[in-house]
């Protein structure tokens, strides 16, 4: 569900730019608020420790000398009442990756603990803060590498194992670059040049791999649209695992247009039920096919379902068309009565790749799971390791682009350090927040 206009846009203009540099202390709400056993806090900054112990109520203080431990106490507020019982693990300004004192909280996690817990920090002095400011921090300490800071951003939001598995990759990615780096800026001072090759042989390899990467991390719009009855419901509740939809012998079921989150390996899908398309019989279905082409406009892949068993009609191959500019599958269903040659003969009308299904039985619904893997990433058997956002597609084009076209060793070791980004860097740092906040990866 997306969140109304108005609250979109602000959030938008908050995440859009990174926080500006400070020091002064911050509370953090780590955990999503609902009902939970615990709610985690972390409060960083300059004096947090100090500002946190008029707070504290336990036997020993939560102080730097206690980092690595987690002390049980109470949490009260400036007249000494209890707010809640919590556990508090301390780190020094050497052991934490802003540089800051910091200390991780984790109280009871129902909405009104955690709310009765921010107004007592607030109370004492710690600003509310938005998460992503702890890695902003943590990169301008030269704590955290852009790779990850990346990685921080986008792993909240991971909704399969697979998008997970992607970005729990970058340290093989980081890794491969900082020897690639290493190894470059040696060879460059033994004034040697073995090295541009393999170097240029990697940035290529990898920014191939880029979009593919991107695309994984994204959400799929995919449509099912074709004529009515053809069994697209049926295809809709078995991509999706559920019963979601209403399905009916009768053409004409589906008058909606239904949009649920699903899963097809690893890819994050929005997958669209829609009413099927022939000539209306009154208005209301009128509507409701103008709203399924409205969303194949929008979609990222149509899935043209079709009763494979028999010859389309021409008024259905008519209808088709409009399909036929968005990328697509052609889905022969009913694989149990049979595939008739005049069905199959329309993939090449419409210049689709074809799958044969049977959406009652299930049968053929691998086959059609690789094809939409296919026709989404782009690429067949993508792997975890590689690149998965624009700004490291950026620093390695304009690394090959480089090699290819003969620039020094210095200028090319910049582009692998902004890649890398292990230094601090406010312009490559805008540049994370920029893309993250537009969710372009
Ligand atoms: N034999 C056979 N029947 C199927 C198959 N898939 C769906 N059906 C049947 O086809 C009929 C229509 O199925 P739906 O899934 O409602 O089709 P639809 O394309 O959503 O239809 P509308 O919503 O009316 O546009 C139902 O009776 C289904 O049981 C299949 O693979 N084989
Ligand atoms: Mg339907």
């Amino acid at each position: 569900m997306g969140l109304p206009q108005a609250v979109e846009t602000a959030e938008l203009k908050r995440r859009v730019e990174p926080p500006p540099p400070s020091s002064d202390p911050i509370c953090v709400q780590a955990t999503a608020p609902g009902a939970a056993a615990i709610a985690t806090f972390v409060l960083d900054g300059k004096g947090a420790l100090a500002a946190f112990t008029p707070l504290w109520k336990g036997q020993q203080a939560p102080e730097a000398s206690q980092a690595g431990r987690l002390l049980h106490g109470q949490l009260v507020d400036a007249g000494g009442k209890l707010v809640d019982e919590v556990v508090a693990a301390p780190l020094g300004e050497k052991e934490s990756e802003t540089g800051f004192e910091q200390l991780e909280l984790s109280c009871h996690g129902g909405l009104g603990t955690c709310a009765a817990v921010r107004e007592t920090l607030v109370a004492a002095g710690f600003r509310h803060a938005p998460a992503h400011e702890l890695s902003a921090r943590a990169h301008r300490a030269g704590k955290l590498g852009l790779i990850e800071l990346e990685t921080r951003l986008r792993l909240p939001a991971a909704a399969t194992p697979r998008q997970a598995e992607l970005l729990l990759a970058r340290g093989e990615f980081q890794a491969r670059w900082e020897r690639l780096g290493m190894e470059a800026s040696l060879g460059m001072r033994r004034r040697e040049i073995d090295w541009r090759e393999p170097l240029h042989a990697a940035a290529l390899l990898d920014y191939e791999r880029s979009e593919p990467g991107r695309k994984l991390l994204a959400t799929h719009r995919v449509l099912l649209a074709g004529p009515v009855n053809a069994g697209k419901s049926t295809l809709s509740n078995r991509l999706l695992g559920a019963e979601a939809s209403l399905v009916g012998d009768e053409p004409g079921t589906t008058r909606d247009r239904l949009e649920r989150p699903a899963a097809t390996r690893g890819l994050a899908l929005n997958l669209i039920d829609a009413a099927g398309l022939r000539a209306p019989s009154e208005d209301l279905e009128r509507e409701g096919q103008r709203r399924a082409l409205e969303a194949a406009a929008e979609a990222d892949l149509v899935l043209i379902v079709i009763d494979g068993s028999r010859a389309p009609a021409e008024a259905e191959c008519a209808a088709l068309e409009p399909l036929a500019a968005r990328p697509r599958l052609l889905v022969l269903n009913k694989l149990d009565l049979g595939t008739h040659a005049e069905a199959e003969g329309l993939a090449f009308a419409l210049g689709a790749e074809t799958c044969r299904v049977c959406a009652r039985d299930g049968r053929g619904l691998d086959e059609l799971e690789l094809a939409i893997e296919r026709a989404l990433l782009g690429v067949e058997g993508f792997e975890a390791g590689g690149p998965f956002t624009p700004r490291q597609a950026r620093a390695l084009e304009a690394l090959k682009w480089g090699l290819e076209q003969g620039l020094d060793g210095v200028e090319l070791i910049g582009h692998i350090r902004n890649l890398v980004g292990t230094r601090p860097n406010e312009e490559e740092l805008a540049a994370v927040f920029r893309e993250w906040a537009r969710n372009d990866a």
